[in-house]
């Protein structure tokens, strides 16, 4: 008789996640916690059943560019699948960034939209890209923009409203560098016929803009005459159509083709006069729009556990339905040891990355203590760069678990690794971020508090399973005193020695 094996399922994926439950009786109250819940369970059926298919739909059909239409004009559109239009109209109505925002459960609110994130990122063909920057560009224009952007722009990222509801791109990457943007070439020159406030105009080429279908984008350029390297940037903000849909003085040069996030557009964009504002005073580009990507670097956080946790449930559901040797995979001591392993990193993904996303909430509703917020500068480049690589290394592992099963295409697993890959790429890469730990240490004075953090709240910890990076850590910190070379060679190992601490200490 032919055999069939059986695929791997999903159920609801809030109601199967103890560990997601778990964290949050962590964070938030009880009497919250019940609305809260009933919104995940909400959620949790839609990503395993509706989202879940609009997102194969994305996979299935990527975005087309067409550059010219039949007679020969200009016209740069790009089709976007209807799983993928879904996806972002549902992210809208679930308030998936507007739950930042509205603030309804105070400090808490950012542990509820890190919950909803996690949720709906692995099953939204990666539509958690121009989310992550759409709540960036909500979060700079709170800070720098003016009454105009707050009442027109920032009201449309925060919407719960399909047809209101704008997503915002993040341009910083140039073609001389994504780490290091010093060599910005795009110049912002005074327009000379201003409309509706876009009194400046803007040229040059942006090499990587994700999610380039968005309403508005965020950018850094240089206003012409400002002095050279990243201190002569400025951040500025433009509108990318005009009321016919009809982009306004750029053009899209090529979408990437890209290892993975194939749903997902990201063009090179050619910039010839197109219209923007500035966001704040001149200067300081680097600084406002760290803003935006502190929020994008939580985001990978949790999306990147979000996708572990999906990668495993899938091996989990297999190892119950797949036989070999006369028993389940899961009855195999060394499979179910495996399996244990990569549960108990992402447990610390998860650990890390909601601790970070209450920390947010704390410090943007003004709760948060002086030392809470240095922790959360901290913090933010270490939860990012740990999720990101274990998120990668796990889903290498599940892909492993799965056989032959797990290479091949139309199983969905080799997507899963495709698409991990970006999180340890876009907004920093491990090494920029081990250095931008080391930025917080010096410019926050943050490595006292963060001892006194690990050995108050962590001491069973680092007495316990925590023991080892707490000797590496320490040890790093004494060798590299007044050494800035040794230390930077250390970075990495110390990014990852603090993120083990942290996340076993909060387990613990
Ligand atoms: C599913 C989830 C999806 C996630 C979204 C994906 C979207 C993808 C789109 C993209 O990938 S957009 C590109 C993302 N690019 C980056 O993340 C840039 C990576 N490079 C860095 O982070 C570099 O470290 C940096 C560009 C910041 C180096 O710039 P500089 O100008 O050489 O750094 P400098 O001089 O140390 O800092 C300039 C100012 O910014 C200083 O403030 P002051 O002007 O007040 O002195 C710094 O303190 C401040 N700063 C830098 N990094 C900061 C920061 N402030 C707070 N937090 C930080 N992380």
């Amino acid at each position: 008789m032919d055999f069939h094996q059986a695929p791997p399922t999903l159920s609801n994926t809030f109601l199967s996640d103890s560990n997601l439950k778990d964290v949050l009786k962590k964070y938030v109250a009880p009497d919250f916690l019940s609305t809260i819940e009933k919104h995940l369970d909400h959620v949790g059926e839609l990503a395993c059943g509706k989202w879940l298919e609009w997102s194969r739909e994305a996979e299935a059909r990527p975005p087309e560019l067409t550059t010219f239409d039949p007679w020969g004009r200009r016209i740069d559109r790009i089709r976007m699948s209807e799983g993928w239009k879904n996806l972002e109209a549902a992210a809208a109505t679930e308030g998936i960034v507007a739950s930042g925002y509205e603030r309804k459960f105070g400090d808490r609110s950012r542990v509820y939209q890190a919950a909803l994130l996690y949720l709906f990122h692995p099953s939204s063909a990666f539509v958690s890209c121009p989310l992550a920057m759409t709540d960036g560009a909500a979060r700079a224009i709170e800070l720098y923009g003016d009454d105009e952007l707050k009442k027109n722009a920032f009201t449309r990222l925060t919407s719960r409203d399909p047809s209101k509801f704008w997503t915002s791109g993040q341009w910083m990457t140039e073609k001389t560098g994504g780490s290091d943007v010093s060599g910005t070439s795009t110049i912002a020159s005074p327009s000379s016929r201003p409309i509706d406030g876009f009194d400046w105009k803007l040229d040059g080429v942006k090499w990587f803009t994700s999610a380039t279908t968005s309403q508005m984008a965020m950018l850094l350029a240089r206003p012409d005459g400002a002095e050279l390297g990243s201190r002569g940037l400025s951040l500025f903000y433009t509108e990318l159509r005009d009321g016919n849909g009809a982009l306004k003085n750029i053009e899209i040069l090529r979408l990437k083709d890209k290892l993975g996030t194939r749903a997902l557009a990201t063009a090179e964009l050619h910039l010839r006069g197109t219209p923007a504002k500035l966001v704040g005073s001149e200067g300081g580009g680097v600084r406002k729009i760290s803003s935006l990507f502190n929020i994008t670097r939580v985001y990978n956080s949790v999306c990147a556990t979000g996708h572990f946790r999906r990668a495993l449930d899938l091996a989990q559901s297999y190892s119950r339905v797949r036989e070999a040797f006369g028993r389940r995979l899961v009855d195999h001591p060394l499979h179910a040891a495996t399996l244990e392993h990569l549960e108990d990193e992402y447990a610390k993904c998860l650990e890390l990355s909601f601790y970070v996303a209450h920390l947010l909430g704390k410090d943007e509703c003004g709760t948060a203590s002086e030392d809470e917020r240095i922790l959360l500068r901290a913090l933010t480049p270490i939860v990012k760069l740990f999720t990101a690589k274990r998120c990668m290394e796990g889903v290498s592992e599940v892909v492993e678990l799965f056989g032959g099963a797990g290479y091949v295409e139309d199983t969905g697993i080799p997507t899963l690794l495709r698409d991990a890959q970006v999180f340890s790429i876009w907004e920093g890469t491990t090494n920029v971020l081990s250095l931008d730990f080391l930025r917080a240490l010096e410019k926050e004075n943050a490595a006292p508090i963060l001892l006194k953090k690990i050995q108050n709240d962590f001491a069973s910890a680092i007495e316990g399973p925590a023991k080892a990076p707490w000797e590496t850590m320490q040890s790093i910190l004494k060798n590299a005193k007044g050494d800035r070379a040794s230390l930077e060679r250390e970075a990495r190992r110390l990014a990852f020695a603090v993120a083990e601490i942290v996340a076993l200490g909060l387990r613990t």
